[in-house]
Formats: C-alpha cells, sequence, structure tokens
C-alpha cells in the first residue's frame, strides 16, 4: 500500500460521504449555512474520521452509520479552527489554503458558522442509526473530548501560557494533549464503542490515540518552523510571532523530531495486540503523521 495515495483516496471518500449530514435547508439563515460548508469543504486532511473509520474496521465494523460520527468527528473540528482563527483567538486570516471564514464572511457569521457546526454535529450523532447504548457511549466520549475538559480546556490553557516566560514540557504537554491530543484519541476510541469492541481492545487503541496525538502536534509545531505558507494552507511561523509554547521552541527542532519519531512508535506498539494485517493502516498512519509536508 503507497500511504500517501491510500490517504488520498480516503480523504475524498470521506469527503463525498459526510456532505449529506451539513443542514440542507436553504432559509433566511442561508449565509451561515453557506459559510459552515464554506470551511468544512475548503480542503483538510480528514485525519480524524479517518482515524475513526479505520478504528471501527478494525473491529470489524460495517456499519455505514460510522458516517454519521465521522460527519460530526469532521464538523466540531471545523468549528474548532474557525474559532481558532478568529481576532480574539489566533487571529489568522489563512485555513486551508483559503482565507479564513471570518475573512470570507464577517466575524459575526463566523461565530455563528462554528456554533452552528458544533450544535448540529450533536444532532447529526443522535440520529444514528446504531445500538442507542454504543451511540450514546460515544457521544459522551466526544464530548469530553471537545468540551472543557478537553479541546476548550486546552484551548484556554494555550491562551495563558502564549508569551509566558517559561513552561515545562510537562505543563505543554497537558496542554497539548487536551487542545489537541483529546479529539484525535476521541476519533479512535469511538471507531471502537461504535464497533462494540471488549475494554482491552479500546484501551489499545486509546493509548494509540494519545500517542499520535502527541506525535501529530509536536510535527505541526515543526512545520510550523520548517515549512511555508503555500504548503501549510495557513501562515508558517505564526506560532513563534504569537509567542506560542512548541516543542521547537522549548527543545530545538532535532530533539522535537526525535520525540515526534518516539511518539508515533509509541502508538505503533500500543497496537501490538493487533498481530494480523487488521491495524496496517492505523500504524502507517502514525508513520505518516510524522512524515507528512502538510
Ligand atoms: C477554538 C475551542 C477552540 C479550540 C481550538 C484545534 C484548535 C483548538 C486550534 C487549532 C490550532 C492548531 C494549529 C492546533 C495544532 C494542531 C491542529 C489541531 C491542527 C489542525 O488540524 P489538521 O492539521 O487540520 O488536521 P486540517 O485542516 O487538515 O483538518
Amino acid at each position: 500500500m503507497e500511504i500517501r495515495q491510500e490517504i488520498k483516496r480516503r480523504a475524498a471518500d470521506i469527503e463525498a460521504r459526510i456532505a449529506p449530514f451539513l443542514p440542507q435547508e436553504k432559509g433566511f439563515q442561508q449565509t451561515v449555512l453557506d459559510a459552515m460548508e464554506y470551511s468544512v469543504f475548503a480542503g483538510g486532511k480528514r485525519l480524524r474520521p479517518m482515524l475513526m473509520e479505520a478504528s471501527y474496521q478494525m473491529f470489524d465494523g460495517t456499519n455505514p452509520a460510522i458516517d454519521d460520527f465521522m460527519a460530526a468527528i469532521e464538523m466540531i473540528h471545523t468549528y474548532s479552527l474557525i474559532h481558532d482563527d478568529l481576532p480574539a483567538m489566533d487571529d489568522d486570516d489563512l485555513r486551508r489554503g483559503k482565507p479564513s471564514n471570518h475573512k470570507a464572511f464577517d466575524e459575526a457569521t463566523a461565530i455563528l458558522a462554528g456554533d452552528g457546526l458544533l450544535t448540529d454535529a450533536f444532532m447529526v450523532m443522535c440520529r444514528t442509526p446504531e445500538a442507542p447504548d454504543r451511540v450514546l457511549e460515544a457521544v459522551s466520549t466526544l464530548a469530553l473530548a471537545a468540551g472543557s475538559s478537553g479541546m476548550v480546556g486546552g484551548q484556554e490553557w494555550d491562551m495563558i501560557y502564549t508569551g509566558a516566560a517559561s513552561i515545562t514540557l510537562e505543563q505543554m504537554r497537558t496542554v497539548h494533549a487536551m487542545k489537541t491530543g483529546a479529539l484525535l484519541r476521541a476519533s479512535c476510541l469511538c471507531g471502537a464503542i461504535l464497533a462494540g469492541a471488549e475494554q482491552p481492545a479500546r484501551e489499545a487503541i486509546s493509548a494509540y490515540g494519545a500517542a499520535l496525538g502527541v506525535a501529530f502536534q509536536i510535527a505541526d509545531d515543526i512545520l510550523d518552523v520548517v515549512s511555508d505558507t503555500e504548503t501549510l494552507g495557513k501562515p508558517a511561523g505564526s506560532d513563534e510571532e504569537q509567542g506560542k509554547s512548541t516543542y521547537p521552541a522549548l527543545l530545538g527542532l532535532e530533539k522535537s523530531r526525535e520525540l515526534a519519531r518516539e511518539q508515533a512508535q509509541a502508538a505503533q506498539n500500543a497496537l501490538a495486540c493487533f498481530d494480523g494485517q487488521e491495524a496496517d493502516f492505523l500504524r502507517a498512519l502514525a508513520d505518516y503523521t510524522v512524515n507528512r509536508a502538510a
């Protein structure tokens, strides 16, 4: 399997499958609907739904109901990007290679587009045609990861530490585990929950997701330093400009690269209990996460 080709193929497939889950009504609220659609379909690697589906398939899940949750996680992730780009947060003009939502529309519309995506994601999940106990557990797993104990809480800590004179490696790990890692880990775990995986297998996929989240964040920090705006589709060098706490700032580039590789390896090790080919794609994704160009 050529991993880059396979990822591209899966991303295109996911994009087509999640499209019907965005609100289709046409009414006086058309502008906010256009803004929601604009950011969801502005590009993006679709890593979170990809992880969710790969985990679901690893546990023999075959119900197309996984599409509902894949749409929901991409909607939640996209809301976070829209709000993160707002002037009150990171104030970025470019996202996924296009003007940020508040630049393409306006600030108030961007706030509403994020709110709409987040709220509608929960409606999409609640309508999932799968066993109610599995759906309920998966919804609460995603809510925990996206809310104040996860991504929202991590974003708050990130703002507190931005520009701060000192931060320890441990503090930075915690911030990133909440801000970025929680949603990546939950993507993996929800796939397992929806497929009805047993507890030990859930723990393994959860450990994979947690390590992958750290590897992903370190790689993201490194790319912000070594890549360029065109390749990234978002402003390169903005972490340093904004005084963000990052792995390269704290450890230097070489040590950060080493740590990213270690974490990708830890993610792969977490899947050691799956000794057939069922975990091959997830193992390859861990490698891709640290070797990607954008
Ligand atoms: C506003 C509640 C709230 C949270 C924002 C996700 C986030 C928290 C901020 C984004 C800032 C950032 C660059 C974080 C680093 C890692 C990250 C989440 C990158 C973007 O994810 P990708 O690379 O994006 O998967 P695509 O566009 O490919 O989906």
